[in-house]
């Protein structure tokens, strides 16, 4: 191989790995965005029942109990929200917009209780 055809074997192996490089990096900022926390009502309980989670983050609420309505709700002077019935099988997201300490509570089950810490 001549000097020229190195030089341009290592250019595309360059260019190949920067090119990588924004594939991974960009796959890890979409991954962190789509990726919300897992929380699942089943039993007549959330599960986990508490969790920590950073401002701006948000928590997916799976309704797991084939047959029973929920209804999370979060009644707090800084933060309120209300998902309405939630189907069997259906998801609800609720993102936190400031820290704090937050009771996601169950309309229809009073001793449906999930804590959230909110740094
Ligand atoms: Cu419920």
């Amino acid at each position: 191989m001549t000097f020229g055809g190195v030089m341009n074997w290592v250019r595309r192996a360059l260019a190949v790995l920067a090119g990588a490089a924004i594939i991974v990096t960009a796959g890890t900022l979409v991954g962190v965005a789509l990726s919300p926390y897992a929380i699942s009502q089943k039993g007549r309980q959330f599960h986990p029942g508490e969790i920590n989670i950073n401002r701006g983050e948000t928590l997916e609420i799976v309704n797991d109990d084939g047959d029973l309505l929920h209804h999370a709700y979060i009644d707090s002077p800084k933060f309120a929200f209300d998902s309405g019935d939630q189907q069997p099988g259906s998801r609800t997201d609720i993102t936190f917009p400031m820290p704090g300490d937050f009771e996601v509570l169950c309309a229809i089950h009073p001793k449906m209780r999930l804590v959230v810490h909110v740094n």
